[in-house]
């Protein structure tokens, strides 16, 4: 086979990048080891940035977004039994962010690419990369039990923290930056309908909460635990009565318990590589960088990332010039680094950390009393929120 880019992983870095080459009239091949369903089943993340849904509608791939995504203009922090409104339309002149589900977009995405009759090859297995430091690199795989090989200009790894393109790139070609937070997220789904109209991300002794959704009738919750929590130990009725000691009183009281949907623990890291660029392989989305959940900045990086690669691409198709694609890498970490800033800022200031001592929690204490008399520190929150500038 051969195709300009092979795009390794069908998370929303891939069908993004294969959808945004598509409309320039770049033909691109998807190689993705799970099946369709598998990867439909993931339940990951649920806020938009303004960006991301802009992408999204200018790919035409925004019918249900449109009509089933909610918009939100503010979300609430608890702390000390307050609740702190970050007002992100007055602080940001009218942003908001859109709460629909990662599942839901991929499924568009994934529709469309049907539709157009684009090739995804699903349930890949030992995915090789071949010969990206030349001029004609390709990718091998296996479907079915047949070797596949595709050759390529480009191979662009949206492959995930956990893929086979980063870990191609020699050792000493890559700096990697990271940190490991001593705490994951316990993550509940429910068909009830959620506690406030907001999100409530809540600081207290007991560890972080918060309260997200994906529809009016369907709540999405979490709570900080051990990085290495058994989930055998969290009947449904133990994370209700959890959450609702995390809370604020009238949220607490909104709380309405049924049965989990799905529950899972995921851990938290800051994660960067860099660069992103290696001859030509290119590293999109969380095959380049993690970010703690805490600002919801994970798929919309992702999203930022395939964006930046996809007018390289479109440059370097339409002049032939490497220069093009030499410019993806310094671009996308500028964003990166920002984002990961926000999302470790965050995760530092609602998180309880076991190791504190008296002076940090004082500092934490402190961080939240100039959030609530200053709204230049809510502004900074909100414009980090909404999302940095494409
Ligand atoms: P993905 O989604 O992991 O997709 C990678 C794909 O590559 C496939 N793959 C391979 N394919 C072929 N050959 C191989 N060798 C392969 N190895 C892997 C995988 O099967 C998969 O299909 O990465 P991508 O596309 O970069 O997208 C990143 C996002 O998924 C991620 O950043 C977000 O989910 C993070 N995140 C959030 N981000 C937000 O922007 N807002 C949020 O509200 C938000 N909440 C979250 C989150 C992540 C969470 N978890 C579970 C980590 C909440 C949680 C709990
Ligand atoms: C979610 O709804 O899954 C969600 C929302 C906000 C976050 C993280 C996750 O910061």
């Amino acid at each position: 086979m051969r195709t300009k880019v092979a795009i390794i992983g069908s998370g929303p870095a891939g069908l993004l990048l294969g959808a945004l080459l598509h409309a320039a009239g770049i033909d691109n091949i998807i190689i993705e080891q799970r099946s369709r369903d598998y990867v439909l089943s993931r339940i990951r993340a649920g806020v938009l940035e303004q960006g991301t849904v802009d992408i999204l509608r200018r790919l035409g791939v925004s019918a249900r977004l449109d009509h089933e995504g909610l918009p939100h203009q503010g979300f609430s922090i608890g702390y000390a039994n307050r609740s702190l409104r970050i007002d992100l339309a007055d602080l940001t002149n009218g942003s908001k962010v859109m709460v629909y589900g990662q599942t839901e977009v991929t499924r568009d995405l994934m529709d469309a690419r049907l539709q157009a009759g684009l090739t995804t090859l699903y349930e890949a297995e030992n995915t090789t990369l071949h010969d990206f430091d030349s001029f004609k690199p390709s990718v091998s795989c296996q479907v079915a039990g047949k070797t596949i090989t595709i050759d390529c200009d480009v191979i662009a790894g949206c492959d995930g923290f956990h893929g086979v393109s980063r870990a191609s790139v020699p050792v000493n070609a890559i700096n990697q930056f990271e940190r490991v937070y001593p705490f994951g997220w316990l993550g509940i789904m429910a068909d009830v309908p959620p506690c406030s109209h907001e999100l409530i991300y809540a600081s207290h002794p007991r560890g972080f909460a918060l309260c997200s959704m994906r529809s009016t009738t369907r709540s999405r919750y979490y709570l900080q635990v051990k990085a290495d929590e058994n989930i055998a130990e969290w009947p449904d009725h133990r994370f209700w009565d959890e959450l609702r000691r995390r809370l604020d009183p009238v949220a607490a009281d909104n709380v309405v318990p049924g049965p989990s949907i799905e529950k899972s623990v995921a851990p938290l890291r800051s994660f960067v590589a860099e660069p992103l660029q290696f001859g030509r392989l290119f590293l999109v989305g969380d095959a380049a960088h993690i970010v703690p959940p805490t600002g919801a900045k994970g798929l919309n990086l992702a999203a930022s990332d395939a964006f930046y690669l996809s007018e390289a691409l479109i440059e370097y198709y339409a002049d032939r010039t490497p220069a093009a694609l030499c410019r993806y890498s310094a671009r996308a970490l500028d964003r990166i680094w920002k984002a990961e800033r926000f999302s470790w800022s965050m995760t530092t200031l609602l998180h309880r950390f076991d190791h504190y001592s008296a002076f940090e929690q004082k500092m934490q204490d402190a961080e939240f009393a100039f959030l609530e008399s200053s709204r230049t520190a809510r502004q900074a929150m909100a414009e980090n929120y909404i999302g940095l500038p494409l």
